[in-house]
């Protein structure tokens, strides 16, 4: 990635080109459809989008509410009595809150009790916010006078761009732009603290980066993506590294003593705040690399330039994040040099670095990379993680038009997030093993509850993922029932997808007027024996793993039925991974499934030896867990077993499971 000053110069042709080409992203292959455009509908996904709206947002509503996430608002605004609780990044998790609520907001304007809610919180962070844009409630309560001074321990920057993000969404899928333009003046805020010849430092958890590429990319305004080329690039550049983790620290002891004293008179009379979960389930908590990872920097990806970048380190949550940032810059300048690193890293994170689930981080010391390899199955994998890799790899998919991507995108939605959701949608997972050990459960809620909020916006804003539009034509990346419009409304595709069950898809197309134009097909990576027709009349050379192209004059009624059979494939994983050395995986289409205590009585999951050659079925089970497919067989032992999805586990009480089984 070239620096300043010629990144400046690349930055602001490339803003004139943005301006003039109306907020085309510039060096993506594909589009990212807007909200309105695409809908989920019915299904296997409609059912959770029913949820999320119903359920999840009312309950994550209540719990952000014990918590103190909006009373603090509340008491700064001076509304109500009391004083500041929880951690230094906790308004974050509101705003993931009110973005997943704005997007819903935008699909039923008519739930007044959703559009109150964002009204208020709307109403109260401008009441909260200083005369010259900043807005945090954690400094702002104890200690305005030392705001923007700690940035590697406190996380001003992480919430801002979750408000900036916030902001956005509502603006884009209900068009109100009160919300936007707090986020905007907290944006300008920043601008004028950071940058060439201002403050030099960089966030401690990336996250600002990508919220000002999508800020630029609804104002135009080439200031926010400077910005974000600017903490971009400074990244890994500061001196001295241990020197400034020991002055973060001791600047966080410091602060931890204001805000004690702060707190201490309202502790005392008030009746202690509901604690939350801090159940520690997986990854190596004791390790001398967690030292090392922080007094090097490499815990914030700050260890050396993004340029320089061979691979995903620290912090996964950060990581992922950070290189989404990156991709998005990408996106708007084409500067080869960080798209080249990005698929470096990309290479290697991937293929050593990360979980069959999609899941990423083993290390839980650091909540994150290990070496290569280091992949144990007590794993920490916490789910913001996965959903940062989800975002990330959108945007490599964006840039390429290649299905890898999308194939990884797949398999980490069904088996590195919806795990962390009950089937209820109310009890959440912060970290996703893959073998449980009889204890684990989801639970209400966290003390750092980043994770459930992030399920929700992902949740709220999935049809985004699904479809894009380039000069050739229409692609479907993700079968998910629905349907989406594109060339302005001229052509409409509506999807009717048994996914992840049942590999059926029936693609119904209606054009305007009849015209020539491509459908781009992902044909999953999993599927090499698919099956592609239109109007009946069967295609040929379908290839797994590609994009079919099927390219015609297409009319009203024409239609795509798709057959991906899910016969189940038995998964070898790379022999460096010692954990699961003699074992396998079962995987059906997208999903791996899992052998689950509660289903294999007289079975210890952990010791069960299958046949490699056995014989193995699925069966449908109306009956369990909310309706799923199961893997039927039998261990070397002769004992009937069931498999399960893997992430409908642990929703009936405590139970052992295991993903990886002995095989031989
Ligand atoms: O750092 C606070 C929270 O911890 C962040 O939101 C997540 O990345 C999590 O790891
Ligand atoms: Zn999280």
């Amino acid at each position: 990635m070239k620096l300043f000053p010629l990144g400046w110069l690349l930055v602001f042709g490339m803003a004139i080109s943005v301006q003039a080409a109306g907020q085309m992203t510039p060096y993506a292959k594909l589009s990212q459809l807007s909200l309105s455009q695409a809908e989920i509908k019915g299904g296997f996904w409609g059912e959770r989008r029913e949820q999320l709206w119903k359920t999840v947002l009312p309950y994550q509503w209540t719990q952000l509410e014990s918590h103190h996430d909006v009373d603090n608002f509340r008491i700064l605004a001076g509304e109500k009595d009391g004083v500041h609780l929880g951690p230094v990044y906790l308004d974050s998790d509101l705003y993931k809150w009110l973005e997943a609520a704005s997007y819903l907001s935008g699909k039923h304007p008519q739930d007044q009790w959703l559009s109150d809610r964002i009204t208020e919180l709307t109403g109260l962070f401008g009441k909260v916010q200083m005369p010259d844009g900043y807005l945090n409630t954690y400094y702002q309560t104890f200690a305005p006078d030392r705001r923007w001074t700690n940035l590697l321990m406190n996380h001003e920057l992480y919430c801002s761009g979750h408000l900036i993000e916030a902001g956005c969404a509502l603006k884009e899928a209900t068009g109100k732009d009160d919300l936007f333009k707090i986020a905007t003046r907290l944006a300008d805020q920043i601008s004028s603290v950071f940058g060439p010849g201002k403050k030099q430092g960089v966030p401690g958890h990336e996250e600002i980066e990508l919220a000002l590429v999508r800020l630029y990319r609804q104002t135009g305004d080439k200031k926010y993506l400077e910005m974000a080329n600017f903490f971009i690039g400074r990244r890994g550049r500061a001196n001295k590294y241990p020197q400034a983790m020991i002055k973060s620290l001791k600047d966080q002891s410091e602060l931890a003593r204001i805000v004690n004293e702060k707190r201490r008179p309202w502790l005392e009379k008030a009746p202690k705040a509901k604690s939350a979960a801090g159940y520690i389930i997986g990854g190596t908590l004791f390790d001398p690399r967690i030292f090392t990872n922080f007094y090097t920097g490499k815990y914030f990806q700050d260890d050396k330039p993004f340029v320089d970048q061979t691979t995903g380190v620290g912090h996964a949550v950060r990581a992922m994040y950070y290189f989404t940032g990156a991709a998005d810059l990408y996106l708007e300048t084409g500067d080869a040099a960080l798209f080249q690193t990005a698929q470096k890293i990309w290479d290697n994170t991937i293929s050593k670095r990360t979980y069959l689930t999609g899941g990423m981080g083993s290390l839980g010391g650091i909540e994150g990379f290990g070496r290569d390899y280091e992949l144990p199955n007590r794993s920490y994998t916490e789910t913001c993680a996965a959903i940062g890799s989800f975002f990330w790899n959108w945007r490599m998919l964006r840039a390429t038009a290649d299905a890898k991507y999308a194939d990884l995108m797949e398999r980490t939605l069904y088996n590195g997030i919806l795990p962390a959701i009950s089937l209820d949608g109310t009890k959440y997972f912060y970290q996703n093993p893959l073998t449980g050990n009889g204890k684990d459960q989801r639970q209400p809620w966290y003390g750092t509850a980043c994770c459930p909020p992030n399920i929700a916006r992902l949740f709220g804003s999935l049809e985004r993922y699904l479809y894009s539009e380039s000069d050739e034509g229409v692609w479907v990346h993700q079968y998910i029932s629905g349907a989406a419009r594109f060339r302005n409304g001229k052509v409409n595709l509506e999807l009717e997808s048994g996914f992840p069950f049942s590999g059926d898809v029936r693609i119904k197309i209606s054009a305007q007027k009849p015209g020539s134009f491509a459908v781009m097909l992902r044909i999953p990576a999993w599927a090499d024996k698919a099956a592609v027709a239109v109007n009946d009349e069967k295609l040929s050379n379908i290839l797994a793993g590609t994009y079919l192209k099927i390219q015609r004059e297409w009319k009203t009624g024409d239609e795509i039925t798709l057959n991906f059979p899910m016969e189940i494939r038995l998964i070898d994983s790379p022999p460096e991974v010692k954990s699961n050395r003699g074992k396998v995986a079962l995987m059906a289409g997208p999903l791996i499934y899992c052998l689950e205590e509660k289903d294999t009585p007289g079975i210890n999951v952990h010791q069960a030896v299958i046949s490699k050659s056995g014989k193995l079925e699925m069966a449908k089970r109306d009956d369990l867990l909310g309706g799923v497919m199961t893997v039927k067989g039998k261990t070397l032992a002769g004992k009937e077993f069931i498999a399960i999805p893997y992430y409908a586990w642990s929703n009936r009480g405590p139970s052992r499971m295991e993903i990886w089984i002995k095989a031989r």
